[in-house]
């Protein structure tokens, strides 16, 4: 049996973040990492996925071509997944010919099949730029909930989706002007013609992820509609009919022939134009999709459909791992407000593994996660470091010592043979694990040898031992290294690049089996050279990250200005009576988070004020300092002080800013 596995095509419009690599790309590289140990006939296959509306707008944005801006990222982002050991055997690109050639044909067959049909529909049309507006081509205000900058047919702000020509205000983002409003030919997808073989084809699915499949039984329920499969654009795959002319094939209907026409290429390398099919035109083969939860309909639906649309023999998915998301410091990862951790900057600073593990122990299998620098320098302290480093640390730096780097076999004890098989049950565990995509689980149940490592050579006291019994010590030492051995085949799909760094330093064979693992090493042991495979974070290298991280937040947080107000006259404002004040004492409001008591000098008498600035101060910081204050505010009553004035400040980043006067300032002075 043959598997295909493959991970979401990532856009080529921008760079690969953490998130990615925790819901797509790694779980499928730590499963196909587990088959070869297993020995089975695997390839692993994505590409960029290259068309799309946002590709064009980039494009159009930096006034260049949509290959540049795609050559740019699928550049970048090959390099990222180099950098964290994600190896793929191939990785395409969607803008590639015979990817536009096979998409067109999966079209043909649709179509002739009468699995799709035109419709003409509504759609914005600039007639300054003489072109139709795609969705994401237009702005305008959300006939909902009212907020400015909603795209054409979803407002980000509440998230509704509505038809096109409902926007109001509606502007072209590439000239400002308002389009109009024009007919235009589209090509829809019957799903429905497929309800019954997606529903027989679903129901055999009941080994799927639970989120996945209460998914899909909630879509199919709701009765399939059609779906529009074609666009007004000129960047991506031509519609391949007469008449169709400046319309392309919608990106997420190309995108995913891309797992097969990556595969034609990847055969095509291997010297056999036709092995692909050995794959793909096999009932058998277990095709896997590894996606991000929102790509769940697409993969679980439409492309089901249209493979087996093509009545040509494709093999349908097996499973569709979908994951949840990941997100960072407690936020949901943005990439527009610049919240992201980049791949590429993460692998200049730390070891790419490091990352393997982290996003590993914390996969965002079953629920959303969390990646926080803290937790991550943790876990690489606490796992990687002081449990499974530790164990093979000492045991090689106790061997060199002792016994010249060398353990010989020998017969165990009933002591012995108990740690090891309770390691080979954890070994069972981990096998089923891999199965079931439980990479979490998996990384919790190698530490569990590791520390039954640890915990065996404390028992065992060797330092002290080794004064009387060196054959005990031996034995300790075998049983230590055949525990590090099997740890190294449990955990090589998450860190192949430090598990063959233990096996070369152990003299062991590169090339494990998985069945190794429940093996007893049958020779002596020369160590090689031996290190330390990892190294401890420190709290400045993990304080700068997360600075460095907030700065960046900050500095490319989109700014909402709110409209400026209605002008007002000279005399308006001089009405406000604008001193400088100096703070003589300050205090948290009892009950209160943001409240802070001021008393202040005014120069004429002092006063007591309420302000709401406790979260960006506190009150030692502002006692002795001058401030700004309105002094002729009708006093309120707040929380039972009546607060005679208001102070100035400003909301800036994400804080409140005190005005203060530009050097020495005396109280009581007028501002205007
Ligand atoms: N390009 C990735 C995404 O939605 C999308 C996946 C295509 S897989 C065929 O993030
Ligand atoms: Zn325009």
């Amino acid at each position: 049996m043959r598997y295909i596995v493959t991970s979401a095509l990532p856009y080529a419009n921008g760079k690969l973040h953490l998130g990615h690599v925790a819901g797509a790309y790694l779980p499928a590289d730590i499963f196909v990492r587990y088959l070869r140990l297993k020995r089975k006939d695997v390839i692993y296959i994505c590409g960029t996925d290259e068309h799309g509306t946002p590709i064009s707008i980039s494009a159009d944005k930096e006034g260049i071509s949509p290959q540049e801006v795609v050559k740019r990222y699928h550049d970048a982002i090959k390099e990222a997944f180099d950098g964290v050991g994600i190896e793929f055997d191939n990785f395409s690109g969607t803008a590639r010919a015979p990817h536009h050639m096979l998409s067109q044909e999966f079209f043909t067959q649709l179509y002739e099949k009468e699995n799709i049909q035109s419709k003409t529909t509504l759609q914005f049309y600039c007639e300054h730029d003489k072109r139709y507006l795609p969705d994401r081509y237009v702005e305008g205000v959300c006939p909902k909930c009212g907020a400015g900058g909603a795209r054409g047919d979803q407002c980000d702000k509440c998230g509704q989706i509505y038809d096109t020509t409902t926007l109001k205000e509606p502007a072209c983002k590439i000239c400002g002007n308002t389009p109009e409003i024009r007919e235009t030919k589209h090509w829809f997808i019957h799903l429905d013609s497929f309800r019954d073989r997606l529903k027989n084809w679903l129901s055999t699915k009941d080994y799927w992820k639970e989120n996945v499949l209460n998914f899909m039984m909630g879509l199919l329920d709701q009765g399939l509609i059609e779906r529009s499969i074609t666009r007004d654009l000129s960047w991506g795959v031509p519609v391949p009919l007469p008449g169709a002319e400046g319309k392309v094939l919608y990106v997420w209907f190309d995108a995913p022939i891309g797992y097969i026409s990556s595969t034609m290429e990847w055969a095509i390398k291997q010297g056999k134009p036709e092995l692909w099919k050995d794959y793909w035109l096999d009932p058998d083969t277990q095709l896997i999709h590894f996606i991000g939860k929102d790509n769940i309909i697409f993969h679980a639906l439409i492309w089901p459909a249209m493979l087996m649309g093509q009545d040509a023999g494709y093999c349908l998915p097996h499973d569709i791992p979908a994951n949840e998301f990941m997100n960072l410091e407690g936020e949901k990862i943005s990439t527009s407000k610049n919240w992201a951790i980049w791949v590429d900057e993460f692998v200049k600073e730390f070891d790419g593994e490091y990352l393997r593990y982290y996003l590993a122990v914390n996969a965002p299998e079953k629920q959303d996660s969390d990646f926080s620098f803290k937790d991550f320098q943790l876990r690489v302290n606490s796992d990687l470091n002081n449990t499974l480093g530790n164990l093979a640390n000492r045991v090689f730096a106790f061997t060199h010592k002792n016994f010249d780097g060398l353990i010989q076999e020998c017969k165990l004890d009933a002591e012995c043979s108990a740690v090891l098989s309770d390691a080979d049950a954890l070994i069972n565990e981990i096998d089923s694990g891999y199965q079931g995509y439980q990479v979490k689980k998996n990384t919790k149940l190698i530490m569990d040898i590791a520390r039954l490592g640890n915990k065996f050579f404390d028992e065992r006291k060797p330092w002290s031992v080794i004064k009387e019994d060196r054959a005990a010590v031996n034995e300790t030492l075998y049983v230590c290294a055949n525990l590090l051995a099997k740890l190294s085949i449990a955990m090589l799909p998450i860190l192949p690049k430090h598990m063959k760094q233990l096996r070369q330093m152990m003299n062991l064979p590169l090339e494990p089996v998985f069945a190794d693992a429940y093996a007893l090493l049958d020779k002596e042991i020369q160590l090689g050279e031996t290190k330390p495979l990892f190294r401890k974070l420190e709290d400045e290298e993990i304080d700068k990250q997360l600075a460095a991280l907030h700065a960046m937040a900050k500095q490319d947080a989109a700014v909402e200005y709110a409209p400026i107000k209605d002008s007002i006259t000279y005399e308006h404002f001089a009405k406000l009576d604008i001193r400088l004040a100096k703070v003589l004492a300050a205090e948290i409001v009892p009950k209160t988070e943001k409240l802070l008591k001021l008393k202040v000098d005014i120069g004429t008498e002092t006063r007591e004020l309420i302000a709401g600035i406790a979260q960006s101060y506190k009150p030692e910081d502002l006692v002795g300092k001058v401030i700004t204050m309105l002094v002729n505010l009708e006093p309120r009553k707040i929380r039972g002080v009546s607060s005679q004035g208001m102070i100035l400040a400003a909301h800036t980043n994400g804080a409140i800013k005190v005005m203060l006067p530009d050097g020495e300032g005396s109280p009581g002075s007028i501002v205007q």
